[in-house]
This record gives structure tokens, sequence and C-alpha cells, in this order.
């Protein structure tokens, strides 16, 4: 029997079916992350500003009954001075709240009247929002707004009409303000008594159902396609404390302070804390934690591939008190200074020496094919990397120097679009050129899109002498496929 032409026409031969990989790329170690979660990593380090009803009725939690009119502030509100404050401390950026668990809105929201619209005193109505993602653009900061999926306002709250005629709208009308936002913030309380628009009720839901998220990621992703759903929408997640660290070990997959080296799909950590002493919202005579608090915080999120999200909360004038912008500009110095974290304003010249682009750099393995070389280490881009072969799991890179500089902290990076590979790691330094002592013992684990390591493996007090060097080895030691690193700094 004769086959149809369109059969024998499907018939093809497997050989050239490989993809061809000319330049040897090393295949990605899955999971990888999504393109808006790796602009999301590169923000590593923002601000929090909570703001809000509660900060006029001195609570943390308001129950949703409160009168519209006791949103009052003193002072003009003035979120360019919240993003400019902030961008002195090297944050690359910041989220507000403009709804918390009490429902009140601080934009004209049409979903509801309990918003700022009906507010009191002369300064209600400026709309936050939108001021805040104009100072937000107008100063190169990335933005995003927080808002709370439970409301203790809403008579809805608990029923399919909270979901799609308040919070999904809500969500929406407020990725309208700016298709460049980078973080929508959804917290993790759901459920609980509250007002519900006279009821005074307890009313319970299973936030991992009831918020219809793949809807509403779907919808704000149209508008805002950049922007990361936290928490309930599980593109980053809570890094498992408020108190402004991670772990040594810590994935990108999984939960929690360490994540999971298994975990199937990749789940930044955030870390959220405050920098003040006491709640979230501002309160009358509260103080701020010094700024090598603050820097060992950063050490302990930024340092440890988590971004850190810092809450600096405006008072009832609708400003940052001066007590924190002078310890953020304080922050900012000791950034720049120790770390060469870029901050807007202050000279480069005063800015940590990178000693890695003065090392000479040795290397046990190189990838051939491709542009795999050391001099991927310390371009400054972190696209590019440096690779080892396919079975080359342990691999070494030697920085020497002719003169010794004093050293404290070493910063790594892997290209975390190929996934997070590293497991463990160490760092030996000389002062002789022969006898090698380790660093930092039992820290050096893992990497990830940050890495930054207190050479005396202290957080604390990583500040010390330093050590003078004449040559340091950076040896891996275990991956999850051939390592790759796209960025050396040692400052
Ligand atoms: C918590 C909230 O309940 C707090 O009020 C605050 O907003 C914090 C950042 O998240 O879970």
């Amino acid at each position: 029997m004769l086959l149809p032409a369109v059969v024998s026409a499907q018939t093809f031969t497997l050989e050239n079916e490989a993809p061809a990989n000319p330049e040897n790329e090393p295949l990605p170690c899955h999971p990888v992350p999504s393109d808006r979660q790796v602009k999301w990593n590169e923000t590593e380090f923002y601000a929090f500003f909570h703001y809000g009803m509660n900060t006029f009725t001195n609570m943390e939690w308001g129950y949703g009954d409160e009168d519209e009119s006791k949103y009052a502030p003193l002072g003009k509100p003035n979120p360019e001075q919240w993003v400019t404050s902030v961008k002195a401390a090297g944050m690359k950026g910041g989220i507000a709240v403009v709804k918390h668990h009490d429902g009140f809105c601080l934009w004209p929201t049409a979903t509801t009247t309990h918003n700022l619209t009906n507010g009191g005193g002369q300064y209600h109505n400026v709309n936050i929002a939108e001021e805040f993602a104009k100072a937000s653009k107008k100063h190169e900061m990335k933005y995003g707004f927080y808002v709370s999926p439970w409301d203790r306002n809403s008579a809805y709250y608990g029923t399919d009409d909270y979901v799609t005629k308040v919070f999904i709208p809500q969500c929406e009308e407020l990725a309208a303000y700016g298709s460049d936002q980078f973080e929508m913030w959804f917290d993790g309380a759901n459920g609980g008594d509250g007002y519900y628009g006279g009821a005074r009720t307890t009313r319970s839901v299973d936030a991992s159902i009831y918020y219809d998220i793949p809807n509403l990621r779907a919808k704000v992703h149209r508008i805002a396609p950049d922007c990361v759903m936290w928490g309930v929408g599980d593109e980053a997640r809570w890094i498992g404390n408020e108190q402004g660290y991670s772990a040594n070990t810590c994935w990108a997959m999984g939960n929690s302070e360490t994540g999971d080296i298994n975990g199937w799909y990749w789940h930044p950590g955030e870390s959220d804390a405050k920098a003040t002493n006491s709640g979230w919202f501002w309160h009358s005579g509260e103080g701020i934690k010094s700024a090598s608090r603050l820097f060992q915080m950063y050490l302990e999120t930024v340092g440890r591939n988590a971004t850190l999200i810092l809450n600096c909360p405006p008072n009832n004038y609708g400003v940052l008190p001066t007590q924190t912008v002078n310890t953020l500009n304080e922050l900012g110095v000791m950034l720049h200074e120790r770390l060469a974290v870029p901050v807007y304003g202050m000279d480069e010249s005063n800015a940590a020496n990178d000693f890695a682009k003065t090392a000479q750099i040795v290397v046990s393995d190189e990838r051939t094919g491709g542009n795999y070389g050391i001099s991927n280490l310390t371009d400054g881009d972190r696209k590019t990397y440096w690779a080892t072969n396919d079975n080359t799991i342990e691999a070494s890179i030697t920085l020497t120097w002719s003169t010794a500089p004093t050293v404290r902290y070493l910063v790594l990076q892997e290209p975390i679009e190929l996934g997070q590979r590293v497991k463990d790691f160490k760092i030996e330094y000389t002062q002789n050129g022969s006898d090698w002592q380790e660093m930092a013992k039992d820290i050096t684990t893992t990497v990830g899109y940050k890495r930054i390591i207190p050479l005396n493996g202290s957080t604390e007090d990583s500040y010390g002498n330093g050590y003078k060097v004449r040559a340091m080895r950076i040896t891996i030691l275990d991956s999850r496929a051939c390592p790759l690193i796209s960025n050396i700094n040692v400052y």
C-alpha cells in the first residue's frame, strides 16, 4: 500500500537535531529566574515606607473602623524627600505602603470611600501613590507598592466580591501608576477580626486560593511586566524573620532563611527589617538603629544572597524625621567607603578601592570554546563570567599583588541566569607567598546573586584592622554543576 505523501513528508532524521553550541555555553542549572526576577535582584537594597492611617492613630494594625478624617497630615506629605533620603544611603528604590490591614487607601481609588480624599486637615489630598511614583522616576529609583490583601474595613472581605471588586482592581489601579514598577508587596497577615463594614466579626480565608493569584499576577503583569509579586504572589519569598538577616547558606529556591537546594522553582529571599526601634509605622519618640547596625544588616542580607527592604517610616508631617535622614547619610558613607556602593552625590575617589582590579589573577581551569576567561571576573559586567569545563567542579582563583593591600571584604557573584550553583568554597591568604591560612572559615558556602564575605568572619565587627595579603586564593569545593563566577571584588 502506498503511504499518503503527507506522512512521508513527516519522516526526518535526528542527526542534526542537537542544538548547535559553537561557544560551548554551559547548560543552565535549573531552576533559573525569570527576567523580572533577575532585574528585581539587581535592586539589592531598597526602602520600605510604612505610612498611612496608623501614623495618625499611633497604631500598628488599625481595626478598620477609623474615621477617614483622622488621616490628617500636619504638613504636606513629601514622597520626594523619602526617595532622596534613601538614595543617599545607597538604596536603589523603595516600596510605599499605600494600603495597610486597616484598608485605608492613600490614593483616590474607585473601589472604596475609605481613602485619603475623605481625610482631614489641609494636606490630606496629596495622592501618595502618584507622588511617590513620580518622585522615584525623577530620581531614577525603582518603586512599587505594598497593598494589604487583608482588609479590615471592607464589608466584602472573605467573599469573592472582595477579590473581584476591591482587591484586584486596587492592584490594577496601582499598577497603572507606572509600568516600570519592580515589586508589589502582599503581606502574609490574612484574616482575623475587624470592622468589616460594621459587622465586627472574625473572618478567615485560605490565602493560597482566596486571592485568585494567577489572575492577579496576569493582570498586574499586563500593565507592569517587571513587577515581581512578592509574598502570596510567589515570585520572591519572605526571608523568615524581621530582624534583617538571612543565613550564610542561602539558596534562591525554597523558603525561609536558608532556602532549599532542592527547591523546584526560583524563589529568592527578601529580608524586611526596621531601621527604627519601635513599630513599622512612625511613633512619637522612637529612635533609630545606628548606621553600623544597619551596615551589619546589609552584610547579612545583601551580602548573603537576599535583598534588603529597610523600613524608614515617614512621620505625621509626611516626611522622614531628621534623625532618620542623618543615619541614612551615615550609612551611605559607610557603604561607599567600605564596599564601593555607588551613592549619588558621593565623590568616587572616596569609594573603597577594589583590589581585585589590580591583582594578577590565575585560575586552575578555564572553559574552552568561548569567552569564559578571567578578565570577566573584574570587568564590572555581571553578565560575563569565568567558567570551568563541564566536568571540573573543584577549581581555584588566585589573586596576587605586587604590593600587599590591606583587605577586609570579598564579594563574589554568580550569573544567576544560569542557576545558582556553588555549594561550598574556601578562602585562603598568604603573607609570605608560601604559607596559606584560611579566612572566614565555616561561612563560605553558597554565593548566588551576591555574597559579601567579611574576611575576619564577623558581620558584627567586620571592619577592624583588615589583613595585609600578598595573595588570596578562592577555591570552589563543591557546586551543583560547573561553577560560574561573574564578578569578584576585594575591598
Ligand atoms: C507584617 C505586617 O503585619 C506588619 O504590619 C508590617 O506591614 C510588616 C512589614 O509585615 O506582616
